[in-house]
């Protein structure tokens, strides 16, 4: 996919060219899960898989999109935006909602959108079109906005139009990532730093699951809810802790271990992928790869028993790929329930993972298995 595929496709949808076309990358996360919304830390960065928006002015306050995956057009009054039952096109009017409220003065456009960040695998295909889009239409309309901006807004799209209450983590790491690095990102200052991803005798190899849970959203926003009982507890002896990043393991067992059993579980698990994540980010600076892989393994752990946001499948792979002898560390990525596991293989062994856990995994549970293979990049930028 590229600038000129987007920009043709424009010209046969709405018979002019676009003004500009961008792209936003999806992401993976090194390490560091369920911590973006407890004002903890993520290690992410962009992939080489992307979301393509195609962007032209009109003279009149129609919005008008179309959405190539869906081979669907929606069209809507700019002062009538509001979400909508047809879902994809929250993701988009999300981001115009948002640029209303903070008074940007946008006209109508026209907007073309494709892309080849698989839907569903944990890749947040879904931050990547909030930031295309919000990065689109903020070169398209001059309103200022800085890239912090655009992560915020494009988060804020998703509380308000898809009704997940997610972090920030998957908006910044598809605005502010940088090719060759991860994102060490502190959720609550937004301060960050680009630490090397450089990875020696190995590599990144997604293996997606090819499950996609329906039922991801109730319980992603049901988990922030125990981190949010486990903070209130806590701030009952301690009102100091603002949030779980303030909470130590000690605090936790006097205030809530005996009262709330999932507000404590889940509340263990971040204060712990905290943790994990700083040793994690120690071994890939040092080059201890061994060591990262094995907080790799961890975290997996901790996702699947006590945060409980894994899945059948996605143990599975895991289990199996600690037994192959080129794989140092695997965990499930992203929000859970289905998605990809990322795992770091012996470089040029990654195939011979996937034909190792295939055909049981298709016996198993009657599913394909794909590898994905990532290099990282840069985020968002204009490509026309
Ligand atoms: C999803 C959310 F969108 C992120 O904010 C983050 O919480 C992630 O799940 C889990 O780490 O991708």
């Amino acid at each position: 996919m590229d600038r000129k595929e987007i920009s043709d496709r424009f010209k046969e949808v709405y018979a002019v060219d676009p003004d500009l076309v961008v792209k936003s990358p999806g992401r993976i996360n090194i390490i560091g899960e369920h911590t973006d919304y407890n004002e903890g830390f993520v290690l992410p960065t962009a992939i080489d898989k992307a979301v393509y928006v195609g962007l032209g002015k009109r003279d009149d306050e129609e919005v008008l999109l179309y959405a190539a995956g869906f081979n669907e057009s929606f069209q809507i009054d700019l002062a009538d935006v509001e979400p909508t039952d047809k879902g994809w096109p929250n993701y988009i009017l999300g981001v115009v909602n948002q640029l209303k409220e903070r008074n940007k003065a946008i006209s109508g456009f026209n907007l073309y959108i494709d892309g080849d960040v698989p839907v569903g695998a944990g890749l947040s295909s879904s931050a990547a079109v909030e930031c295309a889009v919000g990065f689109g239409l903020n070169s398209l309309f001059d309103l200022d906005l800085d890239r912090v901006d655009i992560a915020k807004i494009g988060q804020l799209a998703e509380h308000t139009f898809a009704g997940v209450k997610c972090g920030i983590m998957d908006q910044f790491a598809s605005v502010l990532s940088k090719e060759g690095y991860v994102l060490k990102l502190d959720c609550r200052d937004l301060s960050y730093e680009y630490v090397p991803l450089e990875l020696g005798d190995y590599e990144l190899v997604l293996l997606n699951t090819n499950v996609k849970h329906s039922l991801a959203t109730s319980a992603y926003n049901d988990r922030r809810q125990s981190c949010e009982k486990a903070v209130s507890l806590i701030q009952e002896v301690y009102p100091q802790v603002k949030s779980l990043r303030d909470a130590t393991i000690d605090m936790l067992n006097e205030t809530v271990k005996d009262i709330d059993k999932a507000a404590y579980t889940k509340g263990k698990f971040v204060i712990e992928e905290n943790i994990r994540l700083q040793q994690a980010c120690d071994a890939l600076v040092s080059g201890n790869i061994a060591e990262l892989g094995r907080q790799m393994f961890l975290a997996h752990d901790a996702l699947s028993n006590e945060y409980e946001v894994s899945c059948r499948q996605l143990d599975f792979l895991v289990e199996n790929a600690k037994s192959h002898p080129q794989v140092v560390g695997a965990r499930m990525m992203g929000g859970g329930f289905g998605g990809c596991t990322i795992n770091i293989v012996k470089r040029g062994y990654g195939q011979a993972l996937v034909d190792a856990l295939a055909p049981t995994y298709g016996e198993v549970f009657g599913l394909e298995l794909t590898p994905i293979f990532v290099e990282t990049r840069n985020g968002s930028e204009l490509v026309y």
